[in-house]
């Protein structure tokens, strides 16, 4: 609401009185959910740029949960819910109805967690790519699978203690290896879009689903999204977490095209990685009796890479 003693040009969707409050008071989120708050920015952003024409289609997680436990519901748009790991085929077969029906002016966007969709529903999100359907698929990653009860996907960072990667052993919490990284593989898909966006820049995110959402094919986005409950954050701190997590390079924003990389957003001031793992109770045991020094070096080796591969510091 603050925001509307700014320009006009300078302000989010959420200060707009014409808005369309996709996503409406009263779920169930955990006080500070970084993924509410994102796709509340996300889909109020496309359903600006596509004059509410917009049909949304949910895989099953935290944002499905806590949006409609049925038969409420707090989403104010043309919205299905999926099974866990089909969202894109149905987002699919959405597109192609549209199409046979000439309702060219109606857009389609599937969303879903990390695990739904860097896991459980990756098949179906490759075909989706490799087809080029005309759907913006938004994936609101917290690093874990949150809805049950915090267990590890291929999202999970290095050493991060969840529920099935506990803080026990010679190596506790995460293993360290490469992960998956579905930004870079959905560019090999050479789709026309693909980008990264944080909670922490809510006017890069907006920018960044008014563009994928009015472009056609495929297109992906990939949004950070700080779950308090499963990293161990204080809900105040949603944004500081996830600001830390952009600056010290272990989240880059970028923007790519046919596999090319277009656009990032350089980093001001590189923080220490120290700084985001220290606020997080599932790091806890990097600091805890002692820094573990070796192990953090290899998370800041992590985000030194990702500097020097998006050239963040230019
Ligand atoms: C086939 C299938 N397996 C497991 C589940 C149980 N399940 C529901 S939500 C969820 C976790 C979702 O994790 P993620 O996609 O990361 O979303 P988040 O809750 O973290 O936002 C799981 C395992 C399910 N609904 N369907
Ligand atoms: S568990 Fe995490 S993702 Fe789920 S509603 Fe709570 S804060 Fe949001
Ligand atoms: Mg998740």
């Amino acid at each position: 609401m603050g925001n509307r003693l700014l320009n006009e040009a300078d302000r989010t969707v959420q200060s707009d009185s014409g808005r369309s409050d996709s996503l409406d008071s009263g779920h169930r989120a955990c006080q500070g959910c970084g993924e509410a708050l994102g796709a509340r920015y996300a889909l109020d952003a496309a359903m600006r740029a596509t004059n509410g024409q917009l049909i949304a289609v949910n895989a099953t997680g935290c944002l499905e949960v806590f949006s409609t436990p049925y038969p409420e519901t707090s989403w104010r748009i043309a919205w299905l819910h999926s099974l866990f790991g089909n969202a894109p085929a149905i987002a699919t077969g959405i597109a192609a109805a549209m199409k046979v029906k000439h309702h060219d002016d109606i857009r389609i966007l599937a969303q879903g967690g990390d695990g739904g969709t860097t896991d459980i529903g990756f098949a179906c999100l490759s075909g989706m790519f490799e087809r080029n359907d005309d759907v913006l698929y938004v994936c609101y990653d917290n690093e874990a699978y949150m809805n049950t009860g915090v267990q590890r996907s291929s999202a999970t960072p290095a050493a991060a203690r969840t529920a099935t990667t506990p803080a026990v052993g010679s190596e506790p919490g995460n293993v360290f290896g490469q992960g998956k990284n579905v930004p870079l593989i959905a560019m090999a898909h050479f789709i026309p879009y693909v980008a990264t966006a944080s909670v922490a820049n809510l006017h890069d995110l907006e920018d960044k689903i008014e563009r994928a959402i009015l472009m056609r094919g495929a297109r992906y986005v990939h949004v950070h999204v700080p779950c308090p409950l499963g990293w161990g954050t204080a809900s105040s701190d949603t944004i500081r977490v996830a600001r830390l997590a952009v600056e010290s390079g272990l989240f880059p924003l970028f923007e790519a095209e046919h596999g090319e990389v277009t656009a990032r957003t350089t980093i001001r001031r590189q923080v220490p990685v120290e700084e985001y793992l220290r606020l997080q109770k599932r790091f806890a045991h990097l600091f805890k009796p002692k820094p573990d020094a070796d192990r953090i070096a290899r998370l800041q080796a992590i985000a030194d890479r990702n500097i020097a591969r998006f050239g963040l510091l230019n």
